[in-house]
């Protein structure tokens, strides 16, 4: 190791590194509380004042990160917020966890790593160790962050220390967070990987080195395109299972019982959050500038992004069996976050189904405990819905509910109970009844209304 190597090493050892982390939304503040957790002088960078101010006065945005903790480190002055950039002058380490979004023509957005890598050029100094953590394609840090850094004039691996870790936080899981989910890492030398691996030895319990950062970009987006394209294979399996009267519910459940080579996955409206839906989009699009059509990839897109469609005709087909069309109807949709037991509405297909049903003339509302307002500009209604509270009256006027998100906290049963028609994209009401839809599993026999007086008599 280089002398600057060993001081770097020195001083994660005796944990005297001064360590920042860029971006503090539902990685980077994770990430800087287990940095201060583990001793080190932490200061959180960001651009949002409002998220500086609330770190500082020891609170905490992040449901997974008590207030308590951010409280007790920023007490002990272990941690600190500022949105000044020039804070970096003064690191020893930055790790930085800013978003990357996709473009409409869902190429990648990598604006915000690169005013990000542009804020600590202009801070670098001998023997910083920088770490990329948001997700993006394969080739990122070598291909532009380092000729960024580089453009100072001090070299990557010699003069600063560079690396890629991939963040694997899943919000709102309480089994797995920052400290115990092993941590890919791979630098563009030996030296930088030792020195990334030490500093997050630190803080999380198990570390993985790899060769490269290539490799490790790699990994991540190995990790969530699976997720994607085989979210995308269940979900057409369910159209198939529709057409084909079997319950695909029924199917997945005794197919995991196959304890090897086997891991489930589920039908629903479609594909939402802030990870899976654009993730693998930055891979496809790598590959296609070396020539490489990314096949999978585009074929789950286009089967998840059906998903939301497909949901509105099986509401369509449901309405049709009461004599009822989608124009006129209300529909009462349940959950619209992207997935159960979450705030979050990136992505969420909820809202594609929310923005066609009102396009074909259907009167939406929502029932949602995690989202109680819902902006018309998220839905693309042109109008802003509160979420409504189930009670008696609830489902006086409505011809159909829609379950869209399986929130724990609803009763299910209730809910079938008293709706006249219910569309099931989760498998949420459990059992099987004649007014009772759902998505992948055929119709229970007996729903269709008479087709004329005759059989109405
Ligand atoms: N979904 C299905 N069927 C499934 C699983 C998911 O329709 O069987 C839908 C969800 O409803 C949601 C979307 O896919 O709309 C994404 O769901 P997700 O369970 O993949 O959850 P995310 O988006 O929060 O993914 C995160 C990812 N974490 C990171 O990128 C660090 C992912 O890698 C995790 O595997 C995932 O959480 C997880 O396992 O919860």
């Amino acid at each position: 190791m280089s002398a600057l190597a060993q001081e770097l090493r020195r001083r994660l050892d005796t944990r005297t590194a001064r360590v920042g982390v860029i971006g503090l939304g539902y990685v980077g503040l994770p990430l800087a509380v287990e940095l201060a957790r583990a001793g080190f002088d932490t200061t959180g960078i960001d651009v949002d004042p409002q998220k500086v101010a609330s770190i500082n006065a020891g609170e905490s945005y992040i449901p997974d990160v008590p207030t308590a903790d951010v409280q007790s480190l920023v007490t002990a002055g272990r941690l600190r917020a500022t949105t000044d950039y020039r804070a970096i002058a003064d690191l020893d380490t930055v790790n930085i966890c800013v978003p990357t979004p996709l473009r409409k023509t869902k190429d990648p957005d990598m604006s915000f790593v690169v005013s990000a890598v542009e804020a600590v050029a202009e801070q670098l100094h001998p023997g910083m160790l920088v770490i990329l953590e948001s997700t993006t394609y394969p080739g990122t840090t070598v291909e532009l962050v380092q000729p960024q850094l580089e453009r100072t004039g001090l070299k990557a691996g010699a003069d600063f220390f560079l690396a890629f870790s991939p963040e694997r936080v899943d919000p709102g899981n309480e089994r797995f967070n920052t400290r115990n989910v092993p941590k890919v890492v791979g630098g563009t030398t030996p030296d930088c990987s030792a020195l990334a691996a030490a500093l997050y030895g630190s803080a999380i319990e198990t570390v993985v080195p790899v060769s490269s950062p290539q490799v490790a970009e790699m990994v991540k987006l190995l990790e969530n395109t699976f997720r994607a394209v085989n979210i995308g294979l269940v979900n057409e399996i369910a159209l198939m299972c529709d057409n084909l009267g079997i319950d695909v519910w029924e199917v997945v459940d005794a197919a995991k019982t196959k304890p090897f080579g086997f891991m489930p996955f589920y039908p629903g409206p479609g594909l939402g959050g802030h990870c899976i839906p654009i993730d693998p989009f930055y891979l496809s699009w790598k590959a296609r500038q070396s020539g490489f059509e990314a096949r999978f990839i585009e074929l789950a897109g286009q089967i998840n992004g059906s998903m939301p469609e497909a949901v509105v005709h099986k509401i369509a087909d449901a309405l049709n069996t009461q004599r009822k069309s989608l124009n006129g109807s209300h529909i009462l949709v349940v959950g619209v976050a992207y997935k159960r037991d979450i705030d979050d509405i990136r992505e969420s297909p909820s809202l594609d189904v929310m923005a066609v049903l009102e396009q074909k003339g259907a009167r939406v509302s929502y029932i949602d405990p995690f989202v109680p307002v819902l902006p018309g500009r998220a839905w693309r209604g042109g109008r802003d819905l509160t979420s409504l509270q189930m009670g008696p009256g609830t489902l006086a006027d409505v011809d159909c509910v829609a379950i869209l998100t399986d929130h724990s906290s609803i009763d299910y049963a209730t809910l079938a109970g008293s709706a006249p028609l219910v569309v099931d994209t989760r498998n949420a009401v459990k059992g099987r009844y004649p007014h009772v839809f759902k998505l992948g599993a055929p119709a229970e026999a007996g729903t269709a209304a008479p087709s004329t007086a005759e059989e109405a008599a």
